[in-house]
C-alpha cells in the first residue's frame, strides 16, 4: 500500500483525514494508534511521529523511509491527489 494512515477513530483530526482520503478515493492502510492506551507516546510510534500525536501519514514517496506528515506536506499530497482526480474526470 502506497499510503499508511496512523490514527485513532474517536479523534476528529483522524476522522477529517479519513474523510478526505475516502472522498478522493485514495487507497490507504489504516493503523490504529490507541490514544486511550497511550500508544501514541510509545517508543515505536514516537519513531514514526516524534510529537506523539495522530493522525500521521507515511507515504512511500516520503524521502528517507519514514517521516511524519506535516500539515503542509499533507496539503501538498492532497492537492496532487485532487489534481489526479480532476485530470481523470476531464479525460474520461
Ligand atoms: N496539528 C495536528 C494536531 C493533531 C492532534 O491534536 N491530535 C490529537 C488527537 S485529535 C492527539 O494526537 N492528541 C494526543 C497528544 O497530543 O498527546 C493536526 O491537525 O493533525
Amino acid at each position: 500500500m502506497v499510503l499508511k494512515l496512523y490514527g485513532f477513530s474517536p479523534s476528529t483530526n483522524t476522522q477529517r483525514v479519513v474523510l478526505v482520503l475516502n472522498e478522493l478515493n485514495v487507497p490507504f492502510e489504516y493503523v490504529t494508534v490507541d490514544l486511550s492506551k497511550g500508544e501514541h507516546k510509545g517508543e515505536e510510534y514516537m519513531k514514526i511521529q516524534p510529537f506523539g500525536c495522530v493522525p500521521c501519514i507515511v507515504h512511500i514517496w516520503t524521502p528517507s523511509r519514514v517521516k511524519p506528515a506535516t500539515k503542509p506536506l499533507f496539503r501538498m499530497m492532497m492537492a496532487s491527489f485532487s489534481m489526479k482526480v480532476e485530470l481523470s474526470a476531464t479525460t474520461s
